[in-house]
């Protein structure tokens, strides 16, 4: 298999911090989103990451569907996340703000990026920082132990991990301060992790100039 997308992407680090978790073997092709939006077309038409390309050639694209599959290859006595029931809807739902954490921490990225100083709507900006923080202190809330279901790691767990990792790389004004204690607990656990060693970010995997 080989995993489409670079690590300082959350979503592409969740599907390998999976693979890495699962024991899979995969290999990597870290093209960027932005620099080679040419080559990624012809693999996932939205020009998006991550995808996974599978050994018969087969490309799944969204972290969601990936990880869905690569939880049907394990098997639901190791996979992360239960297959029915009341655990699955909350851990669900629980991926649920942590995804859209990710998507609003996203939005705000993108915007300093491509407008720049002077550029930049500082409402939107306000507005998607009103957002992230919801969730996080809604996640924050959830978090009554080492992990949030059930006492053992779960994808709840790594996606939340994941999503934390990606804001003290590019918001991390949103984690400065006393907040969040338990999901800063939580990252540090999570960080320690060989699967989230694994798939550290490296220093040239950045946004394009
Ligand atoms: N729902 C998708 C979201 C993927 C996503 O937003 N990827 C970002 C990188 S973190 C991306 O490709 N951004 C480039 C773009 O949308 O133009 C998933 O879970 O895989």
């Amino acid at each position: 298999m080989i995993l489409v997308g670079q690590y300082d992407s959350p979503y592409v680090r969740r599907v390998a911090v999976t693979l890495h978790h699962y024991g899979l073997f995969f290999t990597r092709n870290p093209i960027s989103v932005f620099t080679d939006a040419t080559a990624m077309a012809k693999i996932n038409p939205l020009v998006r990451i991550p995808s996974l390309v599978l050994d018969d050639g087969e490309v799944l694209i969204d972290s969601a569907a990936i990880i869905d599959y690569l939880d049907e290859t394990v098997g639901p006595a190791h996979a992360l996340t239960p297959r029915f029931g009341a655990e699955r809807r909350h851990m669900l739902q629980l991926i649920a703000a942590a995804t859209g954490a990710i998507d609003k921490a996203g939005a705000m990225v993108y915007e300093r990026h491509f407008h720049g100083a002077g550029g930049v709507n500082e409402d939107w900006l306000a507005r998607c920082r009103i957002q992230l923080e919801g969730a996080l202190q809604w996640l924050d809330e959830r978090l009554t132990g080492e992990w949030f279901v059930s006492g053992r790691f779960s994808q709840a767990d790594l996606t939340t991990g994941a999503m934390l990792g990606y804001l003290r790389l590019r918001v991390p004004e949103v984690l400065a301060g006393s907040r969040f204690l338990r999901l800063k607990g939580l990252a540090a656990a999570c960080e320690a992790l060989p699967s989230f060693i694994a798939a550290r970010p490296s220093a040239n995997e950045v946004m394009p100039g």
